[in-house]
């Protein structure tokens, strides 16, 4: 594969944007060498600036759960942009979004619709806040909920890679409110409660992560968080940008049986286009402005192509749920072959997979929160990235990232990525 027109833009992009790229992760910090740059892509396939073809697995970091410009989500846009771009005022078809997701997704009756997870994310723990009167909030080592202050304290997938975890630019005042504990660790947040008594707004979680590699919830450290929760007064918040509207229609709240109290959308509910969304029972979302006290507000928030995009992809979702088990199957599928391969090599590795979400360690630690995760051999994780992609296969750029298969992958191109494996000597 020959990357020099990728390179010769990386060059120039880093002249006019800080690190070359509008997101850390994409810059391959951690795995060494210069970015790919794309120049299109339909279905499970990307085309580089250098005319490559790579089977895509990272999906835009998950929103294209059905493939690169998919008709239906392609042409609603193209539909709604002849109509205007941006109005500053209400309009139809973000009540029909907000219709449908709600319907779609259990234990929530109204939705706000920003621009990105961070937005969700942010709003959700201001909300709980406003809603509690409290200020703590606690998270868990190496997950991420975006870029907002509360959350850059240990927190995962690029602030890992960046060795900044915790952030510059993160004040004091903020960090004390943002109290740790480790992922499947119940004991720890009953430490914390304890010692918090009566403090504590919300625990924030991904309820299935994906930001330190694929990472399951134990059935007992996700159900005693919702008892835990309801015994202290406390919100808890299920951070769904990835898994929402990608494990099943009702995302992982449907999948664990776990009812969260606030809950944040990303990726897929925007199609691809800048949506991001935080979501409750009436009782909590009647906090916000402009009826509540709790002010939340946003220029572009529920933009009318953004919000023909998610409508045209969660539309699809929802009258094909046969997508999930498909996308489910087919990573099955994935996992299976990388295992066997793996296993003939003489190397240890782990394997993580929880629907179309997947990651693979190279240690013989079993991966279970972001300590066992940082044990992973991150030179060999750079041979097997950069040995898949000279192979034409496009694999997340780190260690600390979740594969998000697409349901446009053939099982060809699942074999053709197998195989690919074959070839990488460790
Ligand atoms: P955005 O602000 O990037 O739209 O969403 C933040 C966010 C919130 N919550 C979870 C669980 C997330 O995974 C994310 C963002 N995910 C990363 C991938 N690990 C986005 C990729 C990037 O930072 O460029």
């Amino acid at each position: 594969m020959i990357y020099k027109r990728s390179s010769a833009l990386f060059a120039e992009a880093k002249q006019f944007i800080p690190g070359g790229v509008n997101s850390p992760v994409r810059a391959f910090k951690a795995v060494g060498g210069d970015p790919i740059f794309v120049k299109e892509a339909k279905g499970a396939y990307l085309y580089d600036e250098d005319g490559n073809k790579l089977i895509d697995y990272i999906s835009s970091w998950g929103p294209l759960i059905l493939g690169h410009a998919y008709e239906p989500v392609i042409n609603a846009v193209i539909d709604k942009a002849k109509k205007g771009t941006s109005f500053g005022m209400p309009t139809e078809i973000e009540t029909q979004l907000a219709k449908l997701a709600v319907s779609m997704v259990p234990n929530i009756d109204k939705i706000r619709f920003v621009n990105s997870g961070t937005e969700a994310c942010m709003s959700a723990v201001r909300l709980a806040r406003g809603y509690t009167r409290k200020d703590k909030i606690i998270k868990f080592a190496g997950c991420y909920h975006g870029h907002s202050d509360s959350f850059l304290i240990q927190a995962g997938s690029g602030a890992v890679t960046f060795g900044s975890p915790n952030s510059p630019g993160v004040t004091q005042g903020t960090a004390k409110d943002t109290l740790l504990a480790a992922y499947n660790d119940l004991d720890a947040v009953r430490t914390l409660t304890k010692a918090n008594k009566g403090e504590i707004a919300a625990i924030i979680i991904e309820p299935v992560a994906g930001n330190m590699g694929c990472i399951v919830p134990t059935d007992d450290f996700i159900h005693g968080l919702r008892e835990l929760c309801t015994e202290e007064g406390i919100v808890l918040i299920f951070d769904e940008v990835m898994t929402g509207f990608r494990l099943a229609k009702g995302g992982a709240q449907e999948v664990l049986g776990v009812m969260a109290d606030i809950v944040t959308f990303g990726k897929v509910i925007g199609g691809g286009l800048p949506v991001g969304a935080f979501a409750a029972r009436t009782e909590i979302m009647d906090y916000l402005a402009p009826d509540g006290p709790v002010y939340q507000a946003g220029t572009l928030s529920g933009n009318p192509l953004a919000m023909s995009a998610g409508l045209a992809m969660l539309t699809e979702l929802n009258n094909n749920p046969e997508v999930f088990k498909s996308l489910a199957n087919k990573t099955e599928y994935l996992h299976k072959g990388l295992k066997k391969v793996l296993s003939d090599k003489d190397v240890a590795f782990q394997i993580n997979r929880f629907g179309s979400m997947l990651s693979v360690h190279f240690t013989d630690t079993p991966v279970v929160d972001f300590e066992t995760s940082a044990k992973g051999n991150n030179e060999l994780f750079k041979k097997y990235f950069h040995g898949m992609l000279a192979q034409g296969i496009y694999l997340p750029p780190s260690a600390f990232e979740s594969y998000f298969l697409n349901d446009a992958l053939s099982y060809q191109d699942l074999d053709d990525t197998i195989a690919a494996l074959e070839n990488i000597k460790f």
